[in-house]
């Protein structure tokens, strides 16, 4: 086998972000960009060598050219095991639960998440460590300072190898498995939730499921857990073919790109449950009918009902959630008398406190929550654990959620975010922000009474790294807070962040609408950080 060194420049731009390297399609087909990165990945991962490497991704646009480029430079980089997800296919949670039940040394997962695909969106990669979760950022840092050096890169002259014939291929001295990508997954759900359950509560015909697989990754998975194995019927799993271009639509699952489920959820002829996964297959949306559960509640709902659950009856060690994720579950932690961490916005920050068995339960507003059983966020895995609550408590989504705050009180919540602003101005709206912080303690904001304000810094408990300016916070005596951010995923300008909450202990206020309650917090939070005039925008583009 011909191993071929080809010549390259640095690209500068090449620094991952929240989660991993994101851009437009266009850019990762300039010649020699995306082997340039992996190049940078081969030579700062020495631990590859000789090792094990799993690869997969979400079958958008570019995703089967991206691993033929993969497969001829892992075999001359000295891979000599490379798992493959059939097809290129693999969700991030199976990619992660297959790293870790297999021992390999690292993966590489390509997709840009709840990003629009086809050749004029987003690609992305990313790259992950042998405890199957995202590399932490000293990795992450590492492979982009070796991207500001590479000027060259291996890989070997062969054909391309097929995708779609299971087995075993050999590429010089590396061994190809090319495995199925489901399989794995659906048995650790089966050890993790209480499958007879879940077949009787459908075999009862009166509970009707609906869960969208928006034509990305998780198609595959849904159709074969829940209407083969679970015995949801035929038509439980919409859009579930993945398609290059997502069909033309947003994977996203929130109320607005999940309409179609909202829609069949609404109303007397509603489903009782219905459920959303992203691109890649880690997020989730919950619904019951006529009810959405915020990503936050969902977190917490699931903390005080863990014990419930096949999995995890035993109890959960702590939790954990990122920083702007509502309060929600602190509560329950408190109750529970285990740890609740806060950490900066991105899974990776929650690998050590699990590695470290600090934490069983994580999760994010963004969508994502996630548990011990694998090292990344898991969407499939949170419809389950409600699937498996709704056949335990046989109530309806709208009860548990209630019953939830009439024992916890509530937090309402909501996040405006404003995409595509020039970076330049939504550096300065920061800037500006950071500087007016040290004077807002103990001021009165409409009502609301400043009791800190800073920017977030987290250190990390188990191996005492620091990060610095990961978010900026106003917290209110009476509980409420605004947080401000820049999103590290978006490919175009920069997206602004605004998230909102308030706490609510009084039953006979908990029906309110979030907009009414949160009114007059988003006065406070536009005019604080002079939106309008620094951005241009008078509202944002999306609200969840
Ligand atoms: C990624 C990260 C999440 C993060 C989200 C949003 O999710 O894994 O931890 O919450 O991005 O990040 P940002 O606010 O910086 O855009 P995903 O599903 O996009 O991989």
């Amino acid at each position: 086998m011909k191993s071929i060194l080809s010549s390259s420049q640095p690209f500068n731009d090449q620094r991952p972000g929240t989660s991993g390297l994101r851009k437009k399609v266009r850019d990762f087909q300039v010649p020699h960009y995306l082997e340039n990165f992996l190049q940078a990945i081969f030579d700062s991962q020495p631990v590859l060598r000789g090792g094990t490497l799993v690869v997969g991704g979400d079958g958008r646009y570019y995703n089967r050219d991206a691993i033929q480029i993969i497969i001829r430079m892992a075999a001359a980089n000295g891979i000599s095991t490379l798992i493959v997800g059939l097809g290129g296919l693999l969700s991030t949670p199976a990619a992660s639960c297959i790293i870790r039940k297999y021992q390999a040394n690292g993966g590489i997962i390509l997709s840009a998440s709840h990003n629009p695909g086809g050749p004029e969106g987003d690609f992305g990669i990313k790259y992950n460590t042998a405890n199957g979760g995202p590399a932490p950022e000293a990795i992450t840092e590492l492979i982009y300072a070796y991207t500001r050096t590479v000027d060259c890169y291996r890989s070997v002259d062969s054909d391309s190898i097929n995708l779609d014939i299971a087995g075993e291929h050999r590429l010089g001295e590396m061994c190809i498995k090319l495995i199925d990508p489901v399989a794995d997954y659906a048995e650790l759900m089966s050890e993790l939730f209480d499958f007879k359950l879940i077949r009787k509560l459908f075999a009862g015909g009166n509970f009707r499921m609906l869960f969208d697989a928006m034509h990305a990754v998780t198609g595959p998975y849904a159709h074969q857990i829940l209407e083969a194995q679970l015995g949801a019927p035929a038509g439980t799993v919409i859009n579930g073919k993945p398609k290059e271009d997502f069909g033309g639509g947003h994977p996203d699952p929130n109320l607005v790109h999940a309409h179609e489920i909202v829609a069949r959820s609404t109303g007397v002829d509603g489903v009782d449950f219905a459920a959303a996964s992203d691109g890649d297959g880690d997020r989730n949306m919950i619904l019951g009918r006529d009810f959405f559960v915020t990503p936050s509640d969902s977190l917490a709902v699931m903390a005080a009902n863990a014990h419930l659950i096949k999995g995890y009856r035993e109890g959960i060690r702590g939790v954990a959630r990122s920083m702007p994720t509502s309060q929600a579950v602190d509560r329950v932690a408190e109750h529970l008398g285990i740890s609740c961490y806060e950490t900066p916005t991105g899974w990776k920050f929650f690998g050590n406190l699990l590695d470290d068995g600090r934490i069983t339960l994580c999760g994010e507003e963004s969508f994502g929550s996630g548990s011990d059983h694998v090292q990344e966020k898991d969407g499939l895995w949170a419809v389950l654990f409600w699937l498996n609550l709704l056949a335990v408590r046989r109530q309806s989504v709208a009860e548990i959620v209630t019953e939830h705050w009439r024992t916890y009180g509530r937090n309402f919540y909501t996040r405006y975010d404003y995409e595509e602003i020039e970076s330049e101005a939504a550096e300065i709206l920061m800037d500006r922000l950071r500087d007016r912080l040290p004077n807002l303690p103990g001021k009165s904001l409409r009502g609301h009474k400043v009791e800190y304000a800073d920017d977030f810094s987290y250190t990390d408990p188990v191996d005492g790294s620091t990060s610095e300016k990961q978010g900026i916070r106003i917290g209110f005596k009476d509980g409420s807070r605004i947080v401000y951010r820049l999103s590290g995923t978006g490919t175009q300008g920069a997206t602004l962040r605004v998230y909102l909450e308030a706490y609510e202990a009084d039953l006979a206020k908990h029906k309110k609408e979030t907009a009414e309650v949160m009114g007059p917090l988003i006065k406070v939070a536009t005019k604080l950080a002079k939106i309008k005039a620094r951005t241009g925008r008078r509202a944002p583009t999306v609200i969840t």
